[in-house]
């Protein structure tokens, strides 16, 4: 998995607000409006003990405060323990949390302890980045480019297949793109003869993964990958309205989920 940088998570609050106002414009719902409609909970009352891991490749600078301030921007109770890892849960525990957060390198983990539910960031961020782009107001159509059929990808391609969208996609790993065409029943892209696309949902850690070729004039692209799909000069030639945050949106999918 591609680690978050501290450069990644710089001013995590701007990015949220910044991430809000674009999801609104594309969808007609804040990002909470989004995650109450998909998952039909709200916060109530919860209390969430984000707990850092050194496991690995250790602590990601900025990555706790950054949980705590999404979490206070969503209207969560949330605190960070003092201590790290197991004596960190425990801590988490003895000081009241119902909700769980943490993150190895591999897996980051919403776990609701009153409920038993369990989140995992990758299916909760393509579901949600999935779902935003399914909510593309600027069209009537029913076609999506899914753009990266991996461990955020594949949940966010059933998702929309599962909501009647016409699903095409694209991997270079021809095995993930071929399983994902037997069992979802998604259309893979054909490369020679492209079609241009108003809604796309990509899923990739590479830059530049969606050819010009495919581009309509204010399509919406909805992105947790990092690096960004598109070039900047892409972005402004076509107008495209990009959604694209690092941790925050994904982060509140999770949280919802497990409420
Ligand atoms: P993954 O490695 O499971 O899947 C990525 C997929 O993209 C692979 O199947 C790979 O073959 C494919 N791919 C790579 N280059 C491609 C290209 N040029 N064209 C088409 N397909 C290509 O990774 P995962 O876990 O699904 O993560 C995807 C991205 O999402 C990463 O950048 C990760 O950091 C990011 N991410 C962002 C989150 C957020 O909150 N913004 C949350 C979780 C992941
Ligand atoms: O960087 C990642 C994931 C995060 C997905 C959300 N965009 N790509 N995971 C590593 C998190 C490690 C956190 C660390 N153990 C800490 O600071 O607690």
């Amino acid at each position: 998995m591609a680690l978050l940088t501290p450069d990644d998570l710089r001013d995590i609050n701007k990015q949220l607000q910044e991430a809000d106002s674009i999801v609104r414009r594309v969808t007609g719902l804040d990002i909470k409006g989004i995650c109450k409609t998909l998952y039909g909970t709200s916060p109530n009352s919860e209390k969430i003990g984000i707990v850092p891991v050194t496991a690995g490749n250790g602590i990601i600078k900025n990555f706790s405060a950054s949980l705590h301030a999404i979490t206070q921007y969503f209207g969560f109770d949330s605190f960070v323990t003092d201590m790290s890892d197991v004596s960190g849960y425990y801590e988490a525990v003895q000081s009241g949390a119902n909700i769980i957060l943490m993150a190895d390198d591999h897996t980051f983990l919403a776990h609701n302890l009153k409920n038993g539910k369990i989140a995992n960031n990758q299916p909760s961020t393509g579901i949600i980045y999935a779902e935003i782009a399914s909510r593309n107001q600027k069209t009537d159509s029913k076609d999506v480019l899914v753009v990266g059929l991996g461990k955020v990808g594949f949940p966010g391609a059933a998702h929309l297949v599962h909501k009647g969208f016409r699903v095409y996609g694209y991997d270079t790993d021809r095995t993930l793109l071929e399983q994902a065409v037997s069992s979802l029943g998604i259309i893979p892209l054909d490369i020679e003869s492209p079609k241009r696309f108003s809604t796309f949902f990509e899923a990739t850690p590479c830059a530049n993964t969606i050819p010009e070729t495919l581009l309509s004039e204010n399509c919406v692209l909805s992105t947790p990958g990092i690096p960004c799909a598109i070039s900047e000069e892409l972005r402004l030639k076509y107008n495209v309205q990009l959604v694209m945050e690092h941790l925050g949106i994904g982060t509140a999918s999770m949280l919802y989920s497990v409420m």
